[in-house]
């Protein structure tokens, strides 16, 4: 019997194999429709059911445009007193709820097939991103070991992610992602600068107008 997996071993769409794993930069590899929406948007409702997205806070006072939850013993949150990982869900003051078997998969596939097969996750922030949402550059430096890679899945609408270098500034690389992209960093690119650029109109046929995101890391 085989089990529906969250990701696939046929090729997809495009000219990229799925599983086949592009170097972009030193320490940077894109996974070209690997991830599965189908077997995993259903996830992330029932995740959401529990803990719902929501719209932080910055530390400078600013409401992001991209809301936010977040699956297993740490997520990452934002409030007036700054950035950080809890164990607790702010919103209803219990745990996040568990993160999926097949999320964990996933991420520990991506990332051994990136080179970075010690890869143990804490964390899988959601984000949700509606027609016009973006992040704004920055680097993801809240965590303890920078050892750890950052496992970043795409699905639904796409997005141009933006690749700048360790410093603030300067021209950046797009990587344009598509539903089912995964994108792995660590290593000598595990500190760099990032942004998402605004997600333009279109239409998913799974999930509609919205992007989403599960970003994976060791927090602690
Ligand atoms: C993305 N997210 O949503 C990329 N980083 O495609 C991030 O880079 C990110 O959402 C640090 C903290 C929260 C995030
Ligand atoms: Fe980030």
């Amino acid at each position: 019997m085989t089990l529906p997996l969250p990701f696939s071993s046929a090729p997809t769409h495009g000219s990229n194999s799925a599983g086949e794993v592009i170097a972009l930069e030193p320490g940077i590899a894109l996974l070209r429709g690997c991830a599965t929406t189908r077997i995993l948007l259903p996830l992330i409702e029932s995740i959401a059911a529990r803990s719902p997205f929501r719209h932080l806070t910055t530390p400078g006072g600013g409401q992001m445009s991209v809301a936010m939850t977040n699956c297993g013993p740490l997520g990452w949150v934002s409030d007036r007193t700054g950035y950080r990982y809890s164990p607790v869900d702010p919103l209803t003051a219990s745990g996040w709820p568990a993160m999926p078997a097949e999320f964990r998969a996933l991420a520990l596939r991506a990332a051994a097939a990136s080179g970075f097969p010690e890869f143990d996750p804490d964390a899988c922030l959601i984000n949700r991103y509606e027609i016009g949402a973006r992040m704004g550059a920055h680097r993801d430096a809240d965590e303890s070991n920078f050892q750890q890679p950052i496992v970043s899945v795409s699905l639904g609408l796409p997005a141009t992610f933006v690749f700048y270098g360790l410093t603030r500034g300067g021209k950046g690389s797009p990587v344009p992602l598509a539903d089912g992209d995964v994108l792995v960093w660590g290593g000598p690119a595990r500190l760099r600068y990032h942004a998402v650029r605004k997600v333009l109109p279109a239409q998913h046929s799974l999930t509609g107008s919205l992007r989403y995101n599960l970003t994976f890391r060791r927090g602690r």
